[in-house]
């Protein structure tokens, strides 16, 4: 039987762009995924995703935020050799806006003053000249960040799988892993399909996560977010192709973001905040939830200016919430061959080739003081 040097469970986000970092290495890798390539089950799919890098969640983040864009774009120049594959990454850049003192400006400004990161800060006028549309609040400001923009995510996933592939990955599709245990000959992970036997493993089952981890007490709350997209007849065309994102949080703590359209599918409209919690992520409901609907279509009727709106299509997915919600990312306090990346807690696609570089060099002895802040010592008590 086949003895690999790492076993990686779930190819979503982090788990594809694990499997590439260690296939990149040399090292013979097979990727076991209940779904399949860049499936829309799980927490990586929905067309797009933000990047950006004057991070309001932490400023700890913004070194890996940028070593972040450079993995992208290094995955983008091996992955578009013809001129007609869509890019990985659209500079759209990214407007934030809030009350000075929100969560999101406050963080904003934080990051970008410890980073020296460069920001133009706008009034509401000046954002009303740019952008019509906008009905931005007298005492909001907007803080725009160029260089930001979006990741198409499915291509993301894809392009990490086919370049993990070309190093010789293998990939094992539509099989659930049953569950893992660590011997003195090494890795032994269990699936309907058989059992597969490996030096080390990388958990990165995303909103399966508990079920790989048992005995380690860390607390994670999935919850399920709508995804939904709008056409909208006020967005002129030449407003359609030089729309940013934006990222506005209200007053009541409540945050959305639009995300520019793409392949004429319609604007993105999602509510960041809320969402329902998820017991089992097998048994998700995936129909739409209209309370968050409506909350989405009033934040809309309040933020779009004089426009209409048309539902045009919605998706669900999962947020793997951690207690304080940043990542972890660590390797398995009893095994040192294992590592696992989970609790991305709705704001970790961008970092995936990040993580998955890290979940590599740990399995391969490794330590990166960066990440410490993601460890799970954080929950240890002292
Ligand atoms: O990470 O920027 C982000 C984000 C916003 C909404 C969901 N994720």
């Amino acid at each position: 039987l086949k003895h690999y040097d790492l076993i990686v469970i779930g190819f979503g986000g982090v788990g594809s762009a694990t499997l590439y970092h260690a296939a990149k290495k040399g090292w013979t890798t097979l990727g076991i995924d209940q779904f399949g390539p860049a499936h829309n089950k799980g927490s990586s799919h929905g067309q797009t995703r933000i990047i950006r890098k004057a991070y309001f969640e932490h400023p700890n983040y913004v070194p890996l935020a940028e070593e972040a864009f450079e993995r992208w774009d290094e995955l983008n120049k091996r992955h578009r050799t013809r001129p007609e594959t869509k890019p990985l990454f659209e500079q759209a850049g990214v407007l934030q806006i809030g009350r000075p003192e929100s969560e999101v400006i406050n963080g904003v400004l934080r990051s970008a003053k410890e980073h020296d990161l460069k920001l133009e800060q706008f009034t509401p006028e000046q954002i009303h000249h740019r952008l019509p549309i906008l009905n931005v609040q007298p005492d909001h400001i907007g803080l725009f960040e160029p260089e930001a923009g979006f990741l198409r995510v499915e291509h993301c996933v894809a392009a990490h799988l086919a370049q993990a592939k070309k190093r010789g990955a293998e990939l094992i599709s539509d099989c659930t892993v049953v569950d893992w245990n660590a011997s003195e000959s090494g890795l032994e992970v269990r699936t309907e399909n058989g059992t597969f036997r490996a030096d080390r493993l990388a958990i990165c089952a995303g909103a399966w996560s508990a079920r790989f981890l048992p005995g380690i007490n860390i607390e994670l709350n999935v919850i399920s977010k709508q995804q939904n997209w709008y056409q909208i007849d006020r967005i002129e065309q030449k407003y359609v192709n030089d729309f940013p994102v934006v990222f506005i949080e209200e007053d009541d703590g409540e945050q959305f973001y639009c995300i520019p359209e793409l392949d004429s599918h319609g604007m993105k409209v999602c509510r960041h905040t809320g969402g329902d919690v998820v017991e089992d992520a097998d048994g998700l409901d995936r129909k739409v939830d209209q309370d968050d609907l409506n909350r989405n279509e009033a934040f809309m009727d309040l933020r779009l200016h004089h426009s209409k709106h048309r539902l045009v299509h919605s998706s669900t997915c999962m947020y793997t919430m951690s207690a304080d919600g940043h990542f972890i990312i660590d390797r398995h306090p009893q095994h040192a061959n294992v590592a696992f990346a989970t609790g991305l807690s709705g704001h970790g696609f961008k970092f995936t080739p990040v993580l998955g570089h890290r979940m590599v060099e740990m399995l391969d002895g490794q330590c990166d003081s960066q990440i410490d802040f993601l460890s799970l010592d954080r929950f240890r008590q002292v």
